[in-house]
């Protein structure tokens, strides 16, 4: 097991602040973005790390969940300019890009004919020409080919893109898209919604309150959803805590929010390459606190290709109970950014023994976290 303090062990020489904090975490009462800063600024990594994993045992015991899913990225080619991306090639660079036909897909989802994944995952750049009208084709053709795969795609990037061009509401682009057969949306381009920073890392696409509309429409639409922010970069403590709020505020309305997902900035081959990178210390306080915070998200997951393995191991201490995926993960996004993970493929043997190396257990689940088996021996 790892060598996490009680709770009881982490208040006795804290000051009486944090030590009214962790009353508030054990007596399970939701903290001020005032307490969430000053988590930031004083909490050492013993003591937040402890709060974590009070709050994550009691949720989900010892389970760790993982699922089975692959990848597909349409396209690199994007017509906006974030500065922290080192995965998109703007339009006139297409030819150093990629873009993917509906065939071209086709033949990837074929790939895992009679293969026991349950979940596709859409994401990529905003190309000019790949419209609604694709997207909705592709979806469709993917449902007929195999119903039963769950379908999540497009961050509200995208979709706000898609919808523009297509001249119709959220409302009408979402239905469209959910009757072709999308069901859930992934949490990309949250990055933060404060406008004092989005508006120096990403001031093109759309800003905080619209990527909050379209989360919010699809989870009217009985869709769900994930969030994500990315952290490490130039923002303050009071700018991710602001983030975690607008979050949670939208959660306390819709409950649709299946996870949250902390995003490590890498700085590899992108416009922010000066900014350095956050020590793990920063990255395990970031998810213990995230876990404190969020205290309307069940799940909180580490996306293992994009912090190493390592990193995400030692996160299950920290608070976090899902660790994303997968049997083959075909990402670039993280691996062009400078992750360690170059090619970001981990078996479920791989799988289950990181997580049982620290004392926890292996659950696969599918996209909406249904337990589809549990690890509770060797694996099969
Ligand atoms: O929005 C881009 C991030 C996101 C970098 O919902 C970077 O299950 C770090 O959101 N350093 C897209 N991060 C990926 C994403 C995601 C991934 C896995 C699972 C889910 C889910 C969602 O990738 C972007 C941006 O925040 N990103 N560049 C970078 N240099
Ligand atoms: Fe385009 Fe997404 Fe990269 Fe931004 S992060 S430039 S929207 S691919």
């Amino acid at each position: 097991m790892t060598g996490i303090l009680s709770v009881e062990e982490a208040i006795k020489h804290q000051s009486k602040e944090l030590q009214s904090i962790a009353e508030k975490v054990i007596n399970k009462q939701r903290l001020t973005h005032e307490e969430g800063v000053l988590l930031f600024e004083k909490g050492e990594l013993g003591f937040v790390g402890a709060l974590a994993n009070h709050i994550n045992t009691s949720l989900h015991g010892n389970k760790v969940y993982f699922n089975r899913n692959f990848h597909i990225e349409p396209t690199n080619v994007c017509v906006f300019t974030c500065n922290f991306c080192s995965y998109s090639r703007q339009y006139k660079h297409r030819d150093e890009g990629w873009e993917l036909s509906i065939e071209q897909m086709m033949d990837i989802v074929r790939k895992y004919d009679g293969q026991p994944v349950t979940e596709v995952h859409i994401v990529g750049g905003v190309h000019p020409k790949m419209n609604l009208e694709f997207f909705c084709e592709l979806v469709s053709k993917i449902k007929a080919h195999r119903p039963d795969l769950h379908i999540k795609g497009f961050t509200a990037v995208e979709l706000d893109y898609m919808f523009r061009k297509a001249k119709l509401s959220v409302e009408e682009g979402m239905k469209a898209l959910n009757d072709a057969g999308l069901q859930s949306m992934p949490g990309g381009g949250a990055e933060i919604f404060h406008p004092d920073v989005r508006n120096q890392i990403c001031a093109d696409k759309v800003d905080g309150t619209g990527w909050l509309y379209i989360h919010e429409t699809a989870h009217k639409l009985g869709m769900q959803s994930n969030a994500t922010m990315l952290y490490g970069h130039i923002e303050s403590y009071e700018h991710r805590v602001d983030h975690m709020s607008r979050l949670r505020d939208l959660q306390d309305k819709t409950g649709g929010f299946n996870c949250f997902i902390p995003l490590k900035f890498r700085n590899k081959d992108n416009d922010m390459s000066n900014v350095p990178e956050t020590s793990i210390i920063e990255d395990m306080r970031l998810y213990a606190i995230a876990r404190i915070y969020m205290d309307n998200f069940r799940n909180l997951k580490a996306y293992w290709p994009m912090l190493g393995r390592q990193s995400a191991q030692l996160t299950l201490s920290f608070g976090v109970n899902d660790l994303d995926g997968t049997i083959d993960d075909t990402t670039k996004i993280y691996s062009m950014a400078g992750s360690e993970e170059q090619t970001p493929s981990m078996s479920t043997e791989d799988l289950c023994d990181l997580i049982t190396a620290v004392g926890k257990l292996p659950v696969e689940r599918d996209t909406l976290y249904n337990e589809i088996k549990i690890y509770d021996e060797a694996v099969a």
